[in-house]
């Protein structure tokens, strides 16, 4: 009888497995994969495993969705000038404005090889965008020095390979190759900063064009210049199939 039990429940075990709920997704392509008809929302992924759990925005719909959005700005409601401890934790809503953290973003990329897609758009209803092929981030102990290549123009432009092989810049952690100042400090944000920059993502948030507050707004430069702050703008990445 043990062994009639023992046979059945080995036949129905594929059966059994592919019943089971998603368990510990670690990104939004975890999540499509198991439901391709889950809209884009908020969703929670484990990027470093059962504890961590996160709240993120998850993109289904552009260029075939899967995408994790690890920062977002929309609306100004979230402030973005903060410290490294900060930036390394994550701060906002995933419903909203936010930064999903370098410690979770490191661990997503070292398990997976990700592509990079910055949507962006202007305060008259322009879109735009830049995708880059290879995007990872190395550990702390490296400051979170940015790789990014492979860029495809969305009309944007390429304001972000300024910024590749450089650390991540925090008001309190000057790691720029700026020499005499801190980039965070004059440009209002946090960043992979070189001397300084050409993509501030999370500069300060403001009404579009002013220029008699250049560089420091949420500035994407090839696309609207730097005297012009987006309206929203949002990275966000996926794995290489
Ligand atoms: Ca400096």
């Amino acid at each position: 009888m043990m062994k009639l039990v023992s046979v059945v429940l080995l036949l129905l075990a594929p059966a059994l497995t592919s019943c089971l709920p998603l368990v510990l997704p670690l990104d939004c392509s975890d999540i499509y994969n198991h439901d391709n008809t889950q809209p884009s929302g908020v969703y929670t992924i484990y990027p470093i495993g059962a504890t961590s759990a996160v709240q993120v925005y998850c993109d289904m719909d552009s260029d075939g969705g899967r995408w994790m959005v690890f920062q977002r700005r929309m609306d100004g409601s979230v402030n973005f000038y903060r410290s490294w401890d900060q930036y390394k934790e994550g701060f906002g809503s995933a419903a909203g404005e936010y930064w999903l953290g370098l410690e979770n973003l490191f661990h997503l990329t070292l398990r997976k090889k990700y592509e990079l897609l910055v949507d962006m758009e202007d305060f008259s209803g322009n879109n735009a965008s830049a995708r880059y092929s290879s995007f990872s981030i190395d550990p702390e102990s490296y400051e979170y020095t940015l790789h990014v290549s492979g860029f495809t123009n969305g009309g944007a432009g390429d304001s972000l390979s300024y910024h590749n092989g450089h650390k991540f810049t925090t008001l309190d952690k000057d790691q720029d190759s700026r020499t005499g100042g801190n980039c965070a400090k004059l440009r209002l944000g946090a960043f992979w900063y070189n001397d300084c920059h050409k993509a501030n993502p999370n500069g300060i948030y403001r009404l579009g064009a002013d220029d008699t507050v250049t560089y420091v707004g949420v500035e994407w430069q090839s696309w609207k210049g730097s005297n012009y702050s987006l309206k929203t703008i949002s990275m966000k990445i996926r794995p290489v199939q």
